[in-house]
């Protein structure tokens, strides 16, 4: 009795991290991934172009300092810290023209820390 449970049990253990590595590599197939980093006073990519509707994850790093990236239009937010890789993820729903920027005070050039977001049908 008390080896047919642990049996049971070991099928469902075994099962369940089949289900858990299938998910994960699903997720990382599917799911296009733009890497950015933040440095003063600029991102290394000043336009990004994504698909609607098209989930995307966005890597960010820090080169020197705590930045910010903000991109309001699509209620996306975080702080990036050096050391650290900070990931957003989010499906763009509308079409245009949208501009992210650093929303924490980096130094002289700040103001000028921004970029632009397409996104296209
Ligand atoms: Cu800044």
């Amino acid at each position: 009795m008390h080896s047919v449970l642990l049996s049971r049990l070991r099928t469902v253990v075994v099962l369940a991290c089949f289900v858990a590595v299938t998910t994960v590599k699903v997720m990382a197939v599917d799911e296009p991934v733009i890497h950015l980093t933040a440095k003063k006073f600029e991102y290394s990519l000043r336009t990004i172009t994504l698909k609607k509707g098209v989930p995307v994850v966005i890597e960010l790093t820090a080169l020197d300092r705590l930045h910010g990236f903000n991109l309001p239009d699509f209620g996306v937010r975080t702080d990036v810290v050096p050391g650290k890789v900070a990931r957003i993820r989010f499906t763009p729903d509308k079409t245009g023209e949208f501009v992210y920027f650093c929303d924490l005070f980096c130094g002289e050039g700040h103001e000028l820390m921004s970029g632009v977001l397409t996104v296209k049908d």
